[in-house]
């Protein structure tokens, strides 16, 4: 990799607990990731952290919808979106960050998923394909060129996040072993492929 310099934001999607083994959504191996992530996290001067961020009975939660279980498909008003086990709740301990992720630098925290009715999966956008967060401008105005992402899961949020960096007209690249991915029948695979086809440098 190229050395990070004022071009260079870092993007820590979703170090959480939640996420990691013992939390509601564990990904496998989610908390080995954390000591690379803030090794990474040391070659940049300029770092940003999301939080999946969850109201109680959120729309993506199958707790939410009587008869469905986890990792089931639904339609919802803006398009299919896969059925979570409740996760990352507001201000709970699942929703914390992993307590060894260790950057003190980090300069902005961008919360998403906090609209009861839309997922959001992408730190630049909701999963109705519209509603932004605002980084795309925030990392604009900073001067930001390139966004490199790690963190969780691979291929949901950090996927979504990498395609949306490069939608935006950022370059992308994603440091894959400072990932690790859920694989919801087969996501992962696809994940790999579909962001080598948009373009996101794979490390
Ligand atoms: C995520 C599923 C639901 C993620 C968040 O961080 O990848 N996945 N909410
Ligand atoms: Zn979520």
């Amino acid at each position: 990799m190229q050395p990070a310099n004022d071009r260079d934001v870092l993007l820590v999607v979703d170090a959480q607990n939640d996420f990691c083994p013992g939390g509601a959504l564990a990904v496998p191996g989610g908390d080995e990731i954390v000591p690379t992530v803030n090794r990474l996290a040391r070659d940049f001067a300029h770092v940003v952290l999301t939080q999946d961020w969850h109201p109680a009975g959120h729309t993506s939660f199958a707790s939410a919808h009587p008869g469905k279980t986890p990792f089931e498909t639904m339609e919802m008003p803006y398009g299919a979106q896969i059925l979570w086990p409740d996760h990352c709740v507001q201000a709970t301990p699942g929703a914390a960050f992993h307590r060894g992720l260790d950057i003190p630098h980090a300069a902005l925290i961008v919360r998403k998923g906090f609209r009861a009715a839309i997922d959001s999966y992408s730190a630049f956008q909701e999963n109705d394909r519209k509603t932004p967060t605002g980084l795309a401008s925030y990392l604009r105005e900073r001067g930001f060129e390139r966004v490199t992402l790690c963190g969780l899961a691979t291929d949901f949020c950090v996927l979504y996040s990498a395609l949306d960096a490069r939608a935006a007209g950022f370059a992308a690249t994603v440091v894959l072993d400072a990932c690790r991915g859920l694989d919801v029948d087969g996501s992962l695979a696809r994940a790999i492929e579909e962001m080598r086809a948009a373009g996101v440098g794979l490390v």
